[in-house]
Order: C-alpha cells, then structure tokens, then sequence
C-alpha cells in the first residue's frame, strides 16, 4: 500500500491514526463481549475504518455525514463518548434513542449525523435535502452519505443521484464497495464493473479510490469537499474494500472464497497505516502500546458504567407524548367580516401564497409545479411570486424528494411535496411511515413536512388515479391526516398544517377542487386540527364521514328532509372523539360513511371505538357504509357502483326504521 502525505504534517498522522485506530479496539472489545454473552447482535466494521475515519477526518464539523451499519468511525471521529455510544448500542436510556432504536439507528444534531433507518437507501434523498438547504442558504458547505455496494441496487440509490445531478446539490454519495451485500456477490448484485462507470449516466464526477488506505480516503475528500464547497455538485466516490467479517456477527462468512480473506487481510488499513508511520519514525511500539490502552481505559470504563445503568423503567406518557414534536402557535381565528365565495382549489391555492410569505423557510416540491402550476393548478403563479428556489419542479421521483423535505427539516426548513395524485404516493411510502413518522421518536426531529395530496374517485379516473388512501397512513403513529371537504375549512387547515413542525398529509379531493365553493374568509387564517363540523338537521340519526362524502351525506339529507345531523370530521388523525360521543349520545343511530373500500377504512375503526366507548347510548347496530371492496374502475357505471352512495341511502333507511 502506497501512502502519500502531501503536506500533512507528523501531528496529523498521528491524530489520523488515533481516529483509525479507536474504531478498531472499540470492535475489538465488542466481540469478546459478544463472545462472552455480554452483548447481542454486532456488525462488524472491521477492514473498513478507513473509509469512515477518513471521509469524516476530512470534512467539516457542521457538515453533515450520513453514515449506515458499518461506519462506527463516523461516530467516534465526531468525538462521540464511547459511554453514549455504548448506551445506545445496549438499548439504554442514556443513548440517543432511550431504548427506542438500535445501535447506529439515530442522529444527533450536535454532531451533525444522521443515522439510518433500517431501510437501505433511505437515507439518500434525505442527504439531498441537508445539501439543498445549505445552497439555498447559500453556506459553502458538503454533506455526504453513505451507500453499500448493494444498497446501491435499491431505486432510491437511483432516485437520490438523479435529483442531485439536476439541481446540482453539493453531496458526495460514497459507496463502499466491499464486494458482498450479505451472502450476495457483487456478481449477482450488479452488472457494471465499477460504481464510476455510473457517474456518466447520471451527469455526475464519479472519483474511485483505495478504500483501505486512510491518506487516499482522506486526502482525497479534503481536496474533493473544498472544491465541491466553491463550486456546489455531486460527486459518485467509490471507496474499494472488503468486508473481513460476516454481515453481522451471527451470520458467518462460509460463502466467502478463504483466498479473498488473505488478500484482504494483508490489505488491513490499520496495520499498514501503522507500518508506514513506523517507518516514518512517527511511531513506534511502545506508543502504539501507550495508544492502544488510553483508547481502552476510556472505553472499559463507559462500557462498566453502561453495563450498571438499570434497564429502562417504561413510562407510558413518555412514549405517547414523543410520538409527536411539542410546539406552541398561537391561532388565528377566521376573520369573518371579508369573505369571498371560492373553490376548494383556489383556497389551497391562496393558503399556499399566505404560507409562503409567513414562514420565509417554506420550500414547495412537486412535479410540475412552478410554471405550469401543478396538474390540478393548485400552485398556479407561484413561482412568479416566489422564485424556483422555493417553488420547486421536481424529476418524477416521490421517494427522493419526501427524503429530501425530511433533509430541509434536519436543518430548520419546512418543506411541502405535492404528489401529483395521492395512488403516487406509493412510491415514496418509505419516507413517509419510516422516516417521518418515527424520526421525532427515534431521536428527536421532527419531519415539518406537508405532503398535499389529491385524491379520491368521481372522475372516472381508474384503479390508479381515483384512490383513497388514507387509511394506509392512519395506522402509522407519528402522521396526522387532514382532509377537508370546503373550501374555507381548506384553507385555515392547510394554514394549520404549515405551523405545525409534525408530518402532515393533506388531502384534497378532487371532486371538490372545482365543484363546490363556499364563502371563505380573506387574509390569514389557521382552524384546530381535531374539531369536527356538525351540520345539524336533526337528532334521528348521525352521520359520521368526511370529504366528498360530506356533500352526498348534506345533499340527500336536505333532499329528503331527514332529520340527522351529519358530523364532517375535517381532521382524521386527530379525530373529534368528543363531538361524535357527543352526538351519539344524542341521536342514538349511528352511520359511519367512507367513500375508501369499506375493510380496514378508518370507518370502521371510528366504529369500533363508538361500540366500544358509547354501546349504551346506541338505539342500533352501528352501521358503516363505504366503496366495494374492490379497485375503482373506471367506466362511470360501475365506477358509480363502487361508490358508496345508493349504499347510503339504503344503509340510513334501514337505520332509521331500526
Ligand atoms: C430495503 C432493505 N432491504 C433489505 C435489507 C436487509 N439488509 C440489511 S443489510 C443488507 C446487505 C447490505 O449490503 P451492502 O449495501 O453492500 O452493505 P454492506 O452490508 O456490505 O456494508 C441487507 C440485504 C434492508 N436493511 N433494507
């Protein structure tokens, strides 16, 4: 192995090979214990330090690194005790998760690293976002994520390298190429020889070096992040190495060719750094000896300490009141002397403008929505306002940019994804129940991101363009759904939305974009999530719902002059539980009415928590009315049979004569 110094000086050596080799005796000391039974589960590291010592010695403090399961040398270079580290790793409540996550899973601010979720390449679009916020901002600055070599098989790999290349976002997607995604040969992982080969297909540099050689590693990124601070980019680096142990501790390494071992072995990053800064007279014997017991004196201690820390003693408040950030607002109740009669697209419309001039760290993202103002035009003339830095055209890759949104949150920014229908939403599912409904919990962030999302049936759109699909997310903690069904409520919710720093999914049907307007207040405003709407036209039966289905629910009541009173829930998670316990107790007959396919909707799980909190008040069964459960088609016939609507005519006359 061949070291070059450049001008790095005899002192910078040695504190290079301080940080190289503390990851090493750290790992060291972890396998005795995990062969002693002392510890569980352990992915090694080993034969890789230099790359994480190396890439993180090399850039900033405040510049963000994205590391995965193997870079320990991430952590210990930011200076991290081995006491928090070894908390977090144990599950206890002195980590940075309090027992709530393992080992590398979790960020620290103060050190500006962000860990990872368990889900390969989720990571990547979130770097983007930490890079974009640092050019809007314009601060010289890099962020850089890791990738293994078969993460990098993954689509948001794909998705996150693209984006960066077209906005030319300054990230250095580093992927350790150590030849093996747990059993599988980069053979049957990929077909291209070398990750470079990629940087031309995305328009990006793509630079590959010795992965084992700290100096290569580190000069390499030094030179790379200076230039890269002047002239923002992203940059493919490949770092070649070899993963000496199995893919965690447990698994073995039968299917890994002895050979490939010997060849690595000889290879090891720490014992030739070691043998050239002997022979550079910087080291020797007795200091590496002197090293290698401070490193392990520091360590043995924080390792007692943690083993002596009593296992966490659960608090059940704790654990519900982190699944969201606490923030305070103070509201703005709708002025109602200035009204103008509006449709529900041209209130979200209008919220979008008021937020935009509200909160000066907004940035919208969305497929085609600067100028051509977003397929249903919601964000028409925005962009003229507001600039292409915030208002901003996105490639078609929903993943990458909900990572990217949950990036601009890390660093301060909120962030808006319009998905051009809510069925696309789909595609960027990860980010969503992974990534911001757990982050505020895992360790503290919170996604300040609002991802509005046109949806449902009624125009004969198809399976793929007519879907409800809020009921996917209302099973996550850690996401709140509004779904508004006028205008005004549209706007003061949307307003809502944006000053609060929790995920928010929004949805605006799209039925009721242009086909109903109301009166809806001028000027800034913001309505309480949790507050459902009553229309009161009776006590003979309540009608619980939302959306579109709150006009059909209005229209045949008045039609027919039935004397119920329809509850529009405006916020689904939260929901109003006590306007609806309230009106149950009052009119006795219960219809819960979805226009999502009726098994597992939020329907039925509003009726379940009714017979379970308010059986004695029921004159009859709760009854739930929603769409077949099948896909929506598309033909207007049957896609009107699918539609709940006759249903709940029918289900509301039998509920009456109960
Ligand atoms: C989306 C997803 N699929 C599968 C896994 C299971 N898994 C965890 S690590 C791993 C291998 C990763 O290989 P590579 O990216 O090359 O990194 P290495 O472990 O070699 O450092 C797999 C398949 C996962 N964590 N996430």
């Amino acid at each position: 192995m061949i070291f070059k110094r450049k001008k790095l000086t005899d002192n910078q050596l040695l504190h290079l090979y301080k940080a190289l080799l503390r990851p090493r005796v750290i790992e060291e000391r972890m396998l005795v214990l995990l062969r002693q039974g002392r510890i569980g589960k352990w992915f090694s590291g080993i034969g890789q330090e230099a790359i994480s010592v190396g890439v993180t010695e090399a850039l900033n403090s405040d510049e963000y690194v994205l590391p995965l399961h193997r870079n320990l040398g991430v952590f210990t270079s930011r200076n991290i005790s081995d006491k928090k580290l070894f908390a977090q790793w144990q599950g206890k409540k002195s980590g940075f998760t309090k027992g709530r996550d393992r080992s590398f899973h979790f960020g620290t601010q103060e050190h500006h690293i962000v860990g990872m979720i368990s889900h390969l390449g989720a990571m990547l679009g979130v770097a983007n976002g930490i890079a974009l916020s640092d050019l809007l901002d314009k601060k010289p600055s890099v962020t850089l994520v890791f990738s293994g070599d078969g993460g990098a098989s993954e689509g948001d790999f794909h998705e996150a390298l693209n984006v960066a290349a077209v906005w030319q976002l300054p990230v250095i997607f580093l992927i350790e190429n150590n030849g093996y995604g747990l059993s599988t040969p980069s053979n049957e992982q990929f077909r291209c020889a070398q990750f470079i080969d990629k940087g031309i297909g995305y328009g990006m540099e793509a630079i590959q070096i010795d992965g084992n050689n700290i100096l290569e590693v580190y000069t390499t990124v030094s030179e790379l992040a200076d230039s890269m601070r002047k002239n923002p980019r992203p940059v493919i680096l490949e770092a070649i190495t070899f993963r000496m142990r199995g893919h965690e501790e447990a698994s073995g390494v039968k299917y890994v060719p002895k050979e490939l071992f010997e060849i690595w072995g000889k290879k090891d990053p720490v014992s030739n750094f070691e043998h050239y800064l002997i022979q550079q007279g910087i080291l020797n014997e007795s200091l590496i000896s002197k090293i290698r017991k401070e490193i392990l004196e520091t360590l043995n201690d924080g390792i007692e300490t943690v083993f002596e820390e009593p296992e966490i003693e659960p608090n059940l408040t704790e654990e519900l009141q982190d699944i969201y950030a606490p923030f305070s607002f103070s509201a703005t109740p709708p002025s109602p002397e200035k009204s103008k009669e509006i449709r529900l697209i041209d209130a979200v419309n209008e919220a979008l403008e008021l937020a935009l001039e509200k909160h000066s760290n907004l940035v919208l993202m969305g497929q085609d929505i600067a100028e051509y103002g977003g397929a249903f035009k919601a964000t028409e003339g925005l962009v003229q306002k507001f600039g292409k830095d915030r208002v901003r055209n996105t490639p078609i890759t929903e993943s990458s940019i909900l990572g990217a949104a949950l990036g601009l949150s890390i660093k301060g920014k909120k962030a808006m994804v319009e998905m051009q229908f809510s069925d696309f939403v789909t595609c960027g599912f990860n980010q969503i129940v992974n990534n911001f409904a757990k982050n505020h919990y895992r360790w503290g962030v919170s996604a300040d991101v609002v991802v509005r999302m046109p949806t449902g049936a009624g125009v004969q759109a198809g399976p793929f363009h007519s879907q409800s699909t809020e009921a996917w997310f209302y099973h996550v903690p850690g996401l709140k759904i509004y779904y508004p069904s006028n205008a005004a409520d549209a706007k003061g919710l949307l307003l809502r939305a944006f000053e609060d720093p929790n995920p928010v999914l929004f949805f605006e049907h799209k039925v009721i974009y242009r086909n109903y307007h109301c009166e809806v207040p001028e000027g800034y405003y913001t309505l309480p999530e949790g507050k459902a709407a009553v229309h009161d036209y009776g006590d003979e039966a309540v009608i619980i719902t939302y959306g579109w289905a709150v006009h059909k629910a209005l229209e045949y009541v008045q039609s027919e002059n039935i004397q119920a009173t329809i509850i529009d829930l405006r916020t689904l998670m939260p929901w109003d539980q006590e306007t609806v316990l309230e009106q149950v107790k009052r009119c006795n007959k219960v219809l819960v009415l979805t226009e999502d396919t009726l098994t597992g909707s939020i329907a039925s799980d509003i009726a379940a928590w009714i017979q379970e909190n308010a059986f004695q008040y029921l004159d009859a069964p709760v009854i739930r009315i929603g769409g077949l459960d099948t896909p929506i088609p598309l033909s207007k016939t049957l896609e009107d049979q699918f539609l709940p609507w006759n249903r709940m005519k029918e289900g509301l006359d039998k509920l009456l004569k109960y």
